[in-house]
């Protein structure tokens, strides 16, 4: 049996590593591992409870509009108030522009370069300014002798790879195809720059928005934001529509077997784009998927951390509201920093493929007419697209669904009309703000005491899927889709870094401790 390590696992947000145990080829055991500590529920204690709502889109640069909202939400139901209808469509059309630009993210500068051969730039022969430019650096970096590549020097951020330089048969072989996909690459930056711009428009500016308080936000909608929101909103879903769906495909058609890797079947929702200001209705419904088929009503008071294997001398089993956060860098047993939440006992995948696993099965048609639409493509059934790929189409058909439906939402907001509903804060309280990140769901828990925070708990999309065993031994959602995974060449283990890197993992949530006894790299400084 062979020991082969991921570490740092590269392209995602953060500091993960995976160690896996190989026999005769395939994965047959599995550990994920949160190599940094986050700690800012400790940060948050004893401040005014409204800090909160900038303290904690400080945890990532990726996905603070969604920490801002679930902060935003639960002090909403601590301090016993509703966002007014304009409010509530603002944070909508807010969370929509950062979803866009977190989708595009994670499939063209994140995921794709584990399927697109960007050697093959060498080849092109246009005159787009950007790929001309990345010519040029490919030229510095790389020489061809021969139909071989070598590389002069391996500066990032596309060198080293797996498969070396000529990419051990890893990568798609159509020149074509990668070209094609390498200017999705260059595009897909100005691309995210426009979904930025519009976050900035209602939200005040990015990442870090301003404009996200108790009530709903503080930009009153005008004609002039709102023609200037639509105008970048055409440009972001031409590209979705276009450019990212036909790369979506190339990629499953080259790579069709990823159809049946890093499969998992449980599903959690806390549904996201509220229909109303009462938390009833959602785009994206709210529920609870077991083994690819059970539809369950969701009940947060399910919800669990455990912290067996996790670095934390806290209580385990608590609920978020009761939740504690006492580091214990040394604790025996314990391989993260990440803790293991469970609902109802049981691990659960989250993000864009639990998003739509549970609309689909809910019935929500527009959902089901997108997936089918794929899967019809691929000859593949419902289950196959609990995989790989299933993950990247479902980031696909929420980014085209998401577009469509900010033209709807723009419509509705009353121009010139209030923003937010006002609010006290209250003496003491207890709220509970849940909603889905790009990543998945997302929640944030408070105890108000003296009109100041109690007590703080955030419960992280990449603590849902990325978390260690529970209690009970149980692998989380990650090491869980790992097992069984082929691995070809144990020296470049890039089918286990798909399979990770399919569930977008985002460990970057506020560091402060780092492990000392490890190194990460050497470095000359001239
Ligand atoms: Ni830091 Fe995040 C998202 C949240 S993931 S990217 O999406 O919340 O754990
Ligand atoms: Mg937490």
């Amino acid at each position: 049996m062979a020991k082969v390590l991921l570490d740092p696992i590269t392209r995602i947000e953060g500091h993960l590593s995976i160690e896996l145990d190989v026999q005769n080829g395939k994965v047959v055991d599995a550990k994920s591992r949160g190599d940094m500590f986050r700690g800012f529920e400790m940060i948050l204690k004893g401040r005014n409870p409204v800090d909160a709502n900038q303290i904690t889109q400080r945890i990532c640069g990726v996905c603070p509009i969604s920490h801002g909202l679930a902060s935003s939400k639960c002090l909403d139901d601590a301090f016993g108030i509703k966002p007014n209808k304009n409010g509530r469509i603002l944070r909508n059309l807010i969370l929509a522009a950062n979803y866009l630009q977190s989708h595009i993210l994670h499939f063209y500068h994140l995921a794709a370069l584990d399927f697109v051969d960007i050697t093959a730039i060498l080849q092109y022969k246009g005159s787009d300014a950007g790929l001309v430019k990345l010519k040029e650096w490919a030229k510095n970096e790389l020489q061809v002798k021969k139909g071989r590549v070598d590389a002069i020097s391996t500066v990032g951020p596309f060198l080293p790879r797996y498969g070396g330089l000529d990419g051990g048969g890893h990568y798609i072989k159509d020149v074509d195809t990668n070209i094609s996909a390498i200017a999705g690459y260059v595009k897909a930056l100005d691309i995210r720059m426009k979904a930025h711009k519009m976050v900035a428009l209602f939200g005040g500016r990015v990442p870090h928005a301003i404009g996200l308080v108790p009530g709903g936000v503080t930009q009153v909608p005008t004609s002039s934001n709102i023609r200037e929101y639509k105008k970048l909103l055409k440009e972001v879903e031409k590209f979705v529509n276009t450019t990212y769906t036909d790369h979506i495909i190339a990629v499953a058609k080259t790579f069709p077997e990823y159809f049946t890797l890093g499969k998992y079947s449980n599903f959690l929702s806390y549904g996201v784009f509220d229909k109303d200001e009462d938390r009833k209705e959602y785009m994206f419904e709210q529920g609870v998927v077991y083994g690819g088929a059970k539809l369950e009503k969701f009940d947060s008071a399910k919800i669990r951390e455990q912290v067996k294997y996790s670095r934390y001398n806290s209580g385990s089993n608590l609920h978020p509201l009761k939740g504690e956060t006492n580091p214990d860098p040394r604790k025996g047993g314990a391989y993260t920093w990440l803790k293991a939440p469970r609902y109802n006992e049981a691990p659960m995948e989250v993000g864009p493929l639990a998003r739509v696993a549970v609309a689909y099965l809910s019935g929500n048609k527009a959902v089901k007419n997108e997936l089918d639409a794929v899967l019809k493509i691929f000859h593949a059934d419902v289950p196959a697209a609990f995989s790989v790929l299933g993950r990247h189409a479902s980031r696909l058909i929420e980014a085209k669904l998401i577009a469509k439906q900010a033209y709807g939402w723009l419509d509705e907001l009353e121009k010139g009309g209030a923003p937010r509903s006002t609010y006290d804060i209250p003496d003491t309280g207890e709220g509970e703000g849940i909603t889905e990140a790009p990543r998945g769901a997302l929640g944030h828990w408070i105890v108000v005491k003296g009109k100041k925070i109690e007590n703080y708990q955030c419960v992280v999309p990449t603590t849902w899927f990325c978390g260690p065993r529970d209690d009970r031994g149980v692998k989380g959602p990650v090491e869980e889709a790992l097992m069984g995974t082929p691995i070809a060449d144990n020296n470049n283990p890039i089918e286990a870094a798909r399979v990770v890197r399919s569930f977008d993992p985002c460990i970057a949530c506020a560091v402060h401790v780092v492990e000392g006894d490890k190194e990460i790299g050497t470095f000359k400084v001239c």
